[in-house]
């Protein structure tokens, strides 16, 4: 048998076709070679770069497995992979992706008119129109179903609506074209999807504020999105889609990328903690590796990511295959989303005082993967899902 290698223990790559293989190897140069550089700074100065996107975007890395519309029409896997490695360096990036990716285009590929998908599809593809995802209010966020966010016939101008309420922290929105946002309909309180456009909107009927001096996920942009009856064309609300479905169609896939994409972050604690622990020395001249209380912290987390890889890869293929539910995507977000988190906190310690500099990277993980474990449902409300498939009875209220 080949030998052991402790970068990727069950052997996962086994499992990806040519074609995933070669998409994950530009997805890691580029991030390695492109990303890297920066996320130091950026976390330090709480910034993103929306060139980032653009890059992104000429190496056709989003919305990567869309049909159509200059989209590259790949695997779920190999979407994944893609994530794996963006979050390898870091979460916030990896948030503005998603966003941009599953939750935006996506959200307009399952339902939006064919002239939306024209008109926003390509130039998204190539991160030149910038979009955000807008369910969370600041009464509202596990239970987005009670919204208050309304949308109301405009009195004067037909086909048009007047939008009306906050979302808050959502991710990009400061610097989004397209804000996608759930809203209710006042006279009947079905939840409808709406595609506001920044470009059309009056002044003074739309404000994205940022929300600043955010303790982890500083290397994405998060903020608000304040809508003072703000103008949307009938022609830019989802035409078939109503109530929760539509929002957590989007959000299936966005979770799924996060699940894989928390491996990326984890391993690369890993790979981080395993360098510092050989070459530490404490102790006569003893590196920190040679203690077995420090190799069962690299033996756990690398047992966590290498099941967690297995089984985004299982979750993957069955959704290509139609065979997914969302029980299944809530599963392997709530458990990747822990696990990174858990293992992480542990594999800190292993720097002693240096974890606390921010130039070793590993603070910055865990205080972004507190972020992943909250976002998308946080681990709780997934616990809740799978409890409810499980006996049948909902416990959320
Ligand atoms: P419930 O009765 O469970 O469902 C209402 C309707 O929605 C359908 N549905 C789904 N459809 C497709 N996929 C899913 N995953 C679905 N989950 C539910 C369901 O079938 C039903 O359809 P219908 O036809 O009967 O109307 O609704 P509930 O109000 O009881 O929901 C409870 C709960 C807790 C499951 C849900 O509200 C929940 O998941 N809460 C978590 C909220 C959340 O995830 N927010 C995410 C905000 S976006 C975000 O965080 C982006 S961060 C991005 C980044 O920066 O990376
Ligand atoms: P709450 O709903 O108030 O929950 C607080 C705690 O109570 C949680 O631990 C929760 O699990 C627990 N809890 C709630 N209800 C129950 C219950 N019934 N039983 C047991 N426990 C319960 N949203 C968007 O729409 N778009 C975005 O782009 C976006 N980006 C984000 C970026 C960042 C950096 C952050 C921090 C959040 C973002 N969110 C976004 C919002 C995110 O989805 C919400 O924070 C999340 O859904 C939780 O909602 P909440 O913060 O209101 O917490």
């Amino acid at each position: 048998a080949p030998p052991f290698k402790w970068e990727d223990p069950l052997a996962s790559t086994t499992l990806f076709t040519e074609e995933e293989l070669a998409i994950s190897e530009t997805a890691e140069r580029y991030c390695q070679e492109q990303l890297l550089p920066r996320v130091l700074q950026a976390y330090r100065d709480e910034h993103y770069d929306p060139a980032i996107l653009r890059e992104m975007g000429e190496l056709g890395l989003l919305g990567a497995n869309l049909e159509g519309y200059g989209c590259a029409g790949v695997s779920t896997v190999a979407s994944g992979l893609i994530t794996r490695a963006v979050e390898r360096v870091d979460s916030g990036y990896r948030s503005a992706m998603s966003v941009q990716s599953s939750l935006v285009m996506g959200g307009i590929h399952a339902f939006g008119t064919a002239e939306l998908k024209e008109k926003y599809l390509p130039d998204m593809a190539k991160g030149k129109v910038l979009g955000a995802f807008g369910l969370t209010e600041p009464n509202h966020g596990s239970d987005p179903g009670s919204m208050e966010t309304t949308a109301r016939p405009h009195p004067s101008k037909t086909g048009y609506f007047l939008l009306r309420g906050a979302k808050t922290w959502i991710t990009n929105s400061p610097i989004a074209d397209v804000l996608m946002v759930w809203a209710k309909l006042q006279e009947t309180g079905k939840i409808r999807g709406f595609l506001i456009d920044r470009r059309d909107c009056p002044p003074g009927t739309l404000d994205t504020p940022p929300i600043k001096n955010k303790n982890g996920l500083r290397a994405s942009i998060t903020g608000m999105i304040q809508l003072d009856d703000c103008p949307v064309a009938e022609a830019n609300v989802f035409p078939d889609i109503e109530g929760l479905k539509g929002p957590f169609a989007c959000l299936n896939s966005a979770r799924y990328g996060i699940s894989m994409g928390t491996m990326g972050a984890l391993e690369d604690c890993i790979s981080r903690a395993r360098t510092y622990a050989l070459e530490r020395k404490q102790f006569k001249d003893n590196p920190l590796a040679k203690y077995q209380l420090v190799q069962k912290k690299l033996a756990d987390a690398a047992t966590d990511a290498a099941y967690g890889v297995l089984a985004a890869i299982q979750v993957g293929r069955l959704k290509d295959e139609g065979k997914a539910t969302p029980e299944m995507i809530s599963m392997v977000k709530r458990q990747n989303c822990d696990r990174a988190l858990v293992n992480a906190r542990v594999l800190q310690e292993i720097f002693g005082g240096n974890a606390v500099s921010d130039e070793y990277g590993i603070g910055r993980h865990v205080a972004n993967l507190f972020v992943t474990q909250t976002y998308e449902g946080q681990s709780d409300i997934h616990s809740l899902i799978l409890g409810r498939a499980i006996t049948g009875i909902q416990a959320f209220a």
